[in-house]
């Protein structure tokens, strides 16, 4: 696909219940053809955020190329999550598979329902960690500072690189 409209966009993916290993690698089999996959992170096992009473979770941040205008593809995402069996659950609770929009190129857009770039990624180690592995001098639109520099302010114990089940 060449197009003057393709843009380069940043995705969180996160599982914290059933084969967690599994739901991010059916992501991966949803994405294309709308969204093409340049670059993904390694997997990391992460601590749970905001709501600590849960499985941690495994993320892993993709950079990928889409046509899809946001709002479309944040639905595109959301149809993948029930598609693969997402339910309902609370604010910050255990899901079987989460998409988030981290970044559309350097679209800003503060609605409900989206909001470009994602707001809470300078607070997310679980984000943050897998995006500086795969994109260190990203920065945020009209902003000088880094991936790499918002890693150096955070604290990232509680993510670590995952390297399967071990028996
Ligand atoms: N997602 C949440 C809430 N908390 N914590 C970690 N470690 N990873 C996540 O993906 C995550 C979370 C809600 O989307
Ligand atoms: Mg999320
Ligand atoms: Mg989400």
């Amino acid at each position: 696909m060449e197009s003057d409209l393709r843009e380069i966009i940043y995705l969180s993916l996160g599982s914290n219940l059933g084969d967690r290993e599994a739901n991010l690698e059916a992501v991966f089999k949803e994405l294309p053809p709308a969204i093409d996959v340049i670059v993904c992170s390694s997997i990391y096992q992460t601590e749970p955020w905001g709501f600590k009473d849960q499985p941690d979770f495994l993320n892993q941040v993709v950079q990928g190329e889409t046509e899809l205008p946001p709002r479309e593809l944040l639905a595109y995402l959301k149809k993948i999550e029930k598609k693969i069996g997402r339910k309902p659950s609370f604010i910050y609770g255990p899901r079987l598979v989460d998409i988030d929009i981290l970044f559309y190129g350097k679209k800003v857009i503060n609605e409900v329902y989206l909001t470009l770039p994602h707001k809470k990624i300078p607070e997310r180690a679980f984000v943050l960690v897998p995006l500086m592995e795969i994109a260190p001098e990203l920065k945020f639109p009209d902003s000088d500072q880094t991936i790499s520099d918002l890693v150096s302010s955070i604290d990232t114990s509680g993510v670590i690189l995952y390297e399967g089940d071990q028996e």
